[in-house]
């Protein structure tokens, strides 16, 4: 069964009388997205996006890429006289359609945690649930965790789970929903500890589970991914304010206290979408989950540390800082990447690029993977993009949940198998 989150109140009250109705988020009905081939056009595009006051999804246009740029209905006729001549394709016609049907969630009853969980998207409270579920599934094989909170009070939810061997063994730590609005992070990163959770009687997942310990954070940014779907389903950052300026959000992966003050890499401005915080570390989540990585490192150790993100498919390695800075185990890095990248691409024909983070997408200051690389010292340390690569971007339809899952799992394994 089917509810839909947001719009439909009478099917919402047929469903089920015991699911509240969520208020009315911003609405993005008839805004369309539009993917803008940049080439050398930087100032141009640049000029447009200001003069229109458009927003950009995947940062400010650089030059030779595409900038994915929202577009309200009031601005779509003079969006097409000034990019007349341009090329241009369309990701959403209208994003407040594309976001109705994502936001279409199946009804999660309490303690099913099954594999139906990753057919549809889900509330926050359900996601809580789901984790407690499953967990309680393999209740001596598993606990829930939790690595501090966030600036609204919510717990930074992990679930830990070992295999027959028991815990206290090297760590696999995984994060989801850094970014508010990046919702298929958090379905990836539940499906590989459901996965690995329920495959003990394949010899190779049992394999994974007496070597390592896995401590999986579904959502490092509870506040911000309530807000996506209470009020703006395009929020990234959290929900912290600034002295002296009235836009809210502090961007986590901006924030970690690591090379914070390194120019170029992110922005001092509180209504920008990667602005770095007032000063490093000031972000709730990212000073609870840096002790936390800190202390997980001096007990068990972290061996693999992995940052989902999406769009892009890209599969990254450190640095963010710096384009010139190399990983002391670089090449082997590299050679994870790039295997990771082949064992996704065979499962659906998903193609991902691999390199480090600075040289494959862009500079970022304070982003997770520098600090839990150099400053933790976690062995292997990486950060993906997930699908897509534009045609829908962050909205991505429900019917891909499965298959991002899927692949993203067959990189996972690759790593697991291949690491020393
Ligand atoms: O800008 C970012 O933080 C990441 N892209 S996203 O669109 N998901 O926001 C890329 C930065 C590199 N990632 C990490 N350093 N973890
Ligand atoms: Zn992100």
């Amino acid at each position: 069964m089917k509810y839909n989150f947001l719009v439909s109140s009478a099917v919402l009250a047929l469903a089920s009388a015991a699911v509240a109705q969520a208020p009315q988020r911003r609405s993005y009905d008839g805004y369309k997205v539009v993917r803008l081939t940049v080439g050398q056009d930087v100032a141009k595009v640049n000029s447009i996006i200001d003069r229109l006051g458009l927003t950009t999804w995947k940062g400010k246009p650089r030059a030779g890429a595409a900038a994915d740029i929202v577009i309200p209905p009031s601005q779509a006729d003079a969006f097409a006289a000034e990019t007349a001549g341009m090329e241009a394709v369309t990701m959403h016609e209208d994003l407040g359609a594309s976001i109705a049907q994502e936001s279409t969630f199946h009804i999660y009853a309490a303690g099913s945690a099954n594999a139906t969980w990753f057919e549809s998207y889900h509330s926050y409270n359900d996601h809580v649930q789901f984790l407690g579920d499953l967990q309680s599934q393999f209740p001596e094989q598993s606990q829930i965790v939790s690595s501090g909170k966030s600036l609204n009070g919510k717990d930074i939810t992990g679930i830990h789970f070992w295999g027959k061997s028991g815990k206290g063994k090297p760590a696999v730590v995984f994060h989801g929903t850094v970014h508010a609005r990046e919702w298929i992070s958090t379905m990836v990163v539940e499906y590989v500890a459901h996965y690995l959770l329920n495959n003990q009687d394949d010899a190779e997942v049992e394999g994974f589970l007496d070597k390592y310990d896995f401590i999986f954070f579904p959502f490092v940014n509870p506040d911000g991914f309530i807000y996506t779907q209470t009020e703006d389903r395009m929020w990234r950052k959290n929900r912290q304010s600034s002295s002296g300026s009235n836009c809210l959000g502090h961007d986590i992966n901006r924030n970690w206290p690591y090379k914070w003050d390194v120019s170029g890499g992110a922005s001092s401005n509180p209504c920008a979408e990667d602005f770095k915080g007032e000063s490093e570390g000031d972000a709730p989540e990212t000073e609870a989950l840096s002790a936390w990585l800190k202390s997980t490192q001096a007990g068990q150790g972290v061996k693999l540390f992995i940052d989902w993100h999406s769009y892009s498919q890209l599969f990254m390695t450190p640095y963010g800082y710096s384009c010139t800075e190399v990983a002391s185990n670089n090449e082997e890095l590299q050679s994870l990447a790039k295997g990771a990248a082949a064992a996704i691409e065979k499962v659906h024909g998903t193609s991902f690029e691999a390199g480090p983070i600075c040289s494959t997408i862009y500079k970022a200051t304070g982003s997770s993977v520098d600090y839990t690389y150099d400053v933790v010292g976690a062995d292997y340390v990486f950060t993906a993009e997930l699908r897509d690569r534009g045609n829908y971007g962050f909205v991505l339809p429900p019917e891909q949940i499965v298959p991002t899952c899927e692949e993203t799992y067959a990189g996972v394994r690759y790593l697991l198998q291949n690491m020393k």
